[in-house]
């Protein structure tokens, strides 16, 4: 169960966020992105998270998708270090936040030249699959290894082929189920989960949020919600229009534990 989250307010710096194009194109608009983030912190608190919602930070464009600098567990978290330049400062700026949750034997950091992005980490049970993509290497998953494995979780590395973060291309429901694009689903690591295969029209639905049991699914993917409503999930639709010309999703907008 989480019963807290952080978030961090989009800047007005929005615009210059870094995008591969990989769901549309587009520059943001920044009192829609506003709007869309206050729903979107509106919705977790609706669905009883205590949520700390940061003052936006003017110098790093992308530091709303909070999920990126850190990783928060139960027994720990990992201030990660990410690998642009431009967001690199990102995980300074979320240290201060995690220390009012975590004593300070339970805060680790991912040290050159090891990198890793929070949307490369997808948490299964007290499991971690570590997406090796162009933002987390080798030498981050090693770290982030070596750090979970003393408090009882374990991971292992899956190769992030097809664009940006792992959890662009497969995400965990719980219950077992998961979605995925084709190439997940032939990635040996998923084998035994029950595997949905979303519609490439909707990859951005891929990263879905379950928050305790409800899912937010991003708005106008209704093949996606359909499958999710079929497995019992409750849905909550939401718009993350903005987010989305710069490769921003739903799980990237927040820290959950
Ligand atoms: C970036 O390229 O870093 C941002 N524009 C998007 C980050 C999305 N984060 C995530 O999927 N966890």
């Amino acid at each position: 169960m989480f019963t807290r989250a952080i978030t961090r307010k989009p800047c007005k710096a929005l615009i210059d966020g870094i995008s591969t194009g990989q769901f549309c194109e587009g520059t943001p608009d920044y009192e829609n992105a506003v709007r869309q983030h206050d729903r979107y912190v509106e919705t977790l608190r609706s669905l009883g998270l205590d949520v700390t919602d940061l003052d936006a930070d003017e110098r790093y464009p992308d530091s709303c998708f909070v999920e990126d600098p850190a990783v928060v567990m139960e027994r720990c978290a990992v201030i990660t270090n990410p690998a642009k330049a431009s967001r690199n400062g990102e995980k300074d700026e979320i240290i201060s936040t995690i220390r009012k949750f975590y004593q300070d034997d339970q805060i680790f950091s991912i040290e050159a030249p090891g990198t890793m992005e929070g949307g490369d980490v997808m948490r299964v049970g007290d499991h971690f699959y570590v997406g090796l993509s162009d933002r987390t290497n080798e030498e981050g998953a090693r770290q982030f290894n070596e750090i979970v494995t003393k408090f009882g979780y374990t991971s292992s590395t899956v190769p992030v082929t097809e664009g940006l973060h792992l959890k662009d291309f497969v995400i965990y429901l719980e219950n077992r189920n998961m979605l995925v694009t084709a190439v997940m689903n032939d990635m040996p690591a998923f084998r035994d989960f029950n595997r949905f295969v979303i519609d490439p029209d909707e990859l951005y639905a891929i990263n879905s949020l379950n928050i305790n049991g409800t899912v937010l699914v991003p708005q106008d993917c209704p093949k996606t919600r359909k499958i999710i409503e079929a497995l019992g999930y409750p849905v909550i639709p939401m718009d993350t229009s903005e987010f989305k010309k710069i490769d921003g999703s739903l799980t990237c907008l927040s820290l959950r534990f």
